[in-house]
């Protein structure tokens, strides 16, 4: 191999690792949209643990994702409407969903109903 291929070889990975997606930050990710634009999704988390939500009630904004996730036991989130139902998560394992209407939505955990309770203002 001459000196100047791997210069050129060299040169190459520097472009390759200036031009690498910059990360973004951990409660925010990028989604892909209809148009096929890029666009960022903002992620709230609610963790699952000790019989409880974690935060129990969470205010959001219209387009923001909520991920619950099971920290400890065997839970679900569960719409006390009828929105969404997770099903049965073990630990951890997760559940996520947009929120794209205002409101109010409360919810609750299929296995613990009687003291898992939460609900989501969505502004
Ligand atoms: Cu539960």
């Amino acid at each position: 191999m001459t000196r100047s291929i791997r210069t050129a070889i060299a040169t190459l990975i520097v472009l390759l690792v200036a031009l690498a997606p910059t990360v973004v930050d951990a409660s925010q990710r990028i989604s892909g949209t209809r148009d096929g634009a890029a666009r960022r999704v903002v992620v709230q988390r609610v963790r699952m643990v000790n019989f409880a939500f974690r935060p129990k009630s969470l205010t959001i904004s219209k387009g923001t994702k909520v991920r619950w996730v099971v920290r400890e036991g065997t839970h679900s989130t569960t719409s006390n409407t009828g929105l969404w139902d997770s099903g049965v998560l073990s630990q951890g394992e997760a559940f996520g969903r947009v929120f794209r209407k205002a409101g109010t939505f409360k919810y609750h955990c299929s296995v613990h109903p009687s003291v898992m309770r939460g609900v989501i203002t969505v502004t």
